[in-house]
């Protein structure tokens, strides 16, 4: 019997802790077979809110679930933590300045980088959740300078997923059939979801749609999906986010399949001529709990323009934050 792993999620009495507790303490994430103890942050006034979802976490009798610990202190809620979760951030109001949102967001995730790198395991892995999410995992990371800079990541695996899905309702096939996409840059409007190396079924992606509905349609779709959720719903995506997160950890911790990537948003080591330490999402292979890059994709000129758009910003986005003295 394996012993129990400390998974911390912060924002845990949101919507988006809603869905992803209990997939994380059904075994979902890091498997059938590996016990979990839940170290659940949130802010002092949802603290009772947060001890509602304990109770229904209890009440579904997890046989996985070791113990569930609960704070509004990060030095608690990281200790010993193997995987961590921020998933908690301080949303956009209307009116708000991308600065005062960076500035905001510094205030929660200055702190928490600060406590991971005081409390957490010595090989814990982030996933940044919380937007803006490549950004604020730039923040903690900066603030956590005992661990290895490539333990902190951001999601960008929502928007690969809604990739994949886009894909396969327009040229009619499962979603297990389609290998390769590719989430680049930021997880904001100006990411670019690449089908350039993408298969369906084998076949080229690309040889099977045509050129005017994947610039047009399919990546402003992709990219604004989560305002059509938004739209629709009344509120923000948080099941699908949620089931991202599950997945990006997932594949991360256990691997990707053979011949297959998916995207994370992961620090930059220049490749594909992408400024060094940006947090930008690529295509990678993970295995043994190690993420790589995917290395010597051909790069179109269409690409480039995409790529370089969106780290541009990042780049934009890393210098307000260097200005407010957060990294
Ligand atoms: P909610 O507002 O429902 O929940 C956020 C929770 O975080 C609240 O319970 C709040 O009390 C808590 N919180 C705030 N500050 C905290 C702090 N300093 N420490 C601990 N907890 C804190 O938002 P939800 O819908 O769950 O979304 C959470 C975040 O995910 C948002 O920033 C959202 O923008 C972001 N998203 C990121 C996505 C991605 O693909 N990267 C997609 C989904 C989602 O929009």
């Amino acid at each position: 019997n394996k012993q129990p792993v400390r998974v911390a999620v912060t924002g845990a009495a949101g919507q988006i802790g809603y869905s992803l507790l209990f997939r994380i303490a059904s075994g979902d994430m890091l498997g059938k077979d590996q016990p979990v103890i839940l170290q659940l942050l949130e802010i002092t006034p949802a603290l009772k809110a947060l001890g509602g979802v304990v109770m229904e976490l209890r009440d579904c009798a997890f046989p996985l679930l070791a113990d569930i610990v609960t704070s509004d202190d990060p030095m608690v809620a990281f200790k010993d933590a193997d995987y961590a979760l921020l998933v908690g951030a301080m949303p956009r109001k209307a009116g708000m300045e991308r600065g005062d949102l960076l500035g905001a967001n510094g205030g929660i995730f200055k702190p928490q980088g600060e406590a991971l790198n005081a409390v957490a395991s010595r090989d814990v892995k982030v996933l940044v959740v919380g937007n803006p999410a490549n950004t604020n995992a730039l923040i903690a990371q900066q603030n956590a300078p005992d661990l290895d800079p490539r333990q902190f990541t951001a999601m960008v695996r929502l928007d690969h997923n809604r990739a994949v899905s886009q894909l396969a309702e327009k040229t009619g096939q499962p979603v297990s059939e389609i290998r390769n996409v590719t989430i680049w840059g930021n997880h904001s409007s100006t990411q670019y979801p690449d089908l350039s190396q993408a298969t369906v079924g084998g076949q080229n992606a690309l040889s099977l749609v045509d050129q005017e509905w994947y610039a047009g349609t399919y990546i402003p779709t992709v990219a604004k999906r989560g305002a059509a959720i938004i739209e629709a719903r009344g509120l923000s995506s948080a099941a699908s986010a949620a089931s991202a997160a599950i997945d990006h950890m997932r594949d991360w911790a256990l691997g990707t399949p053979e011949g297959q990537w998916v995207s994370m948003g992961i620090p930059s080591d220049g490749s594909y001529g992408i400024p060094e330490g940006l947090i930008y999402g690529f295509p990678v292979r993970t295995s043994g709990g190690k993420y790589e890059i995917v290395q010597g994709l051909d790069v179109s000129d269409f690409s480039r323009g995409k790529m370089d758009a969106t780290a541009q910003e990042l780049t934009e986005e890393r210098d307000e934050v260097r200005k407010l003295g957060l990294v």
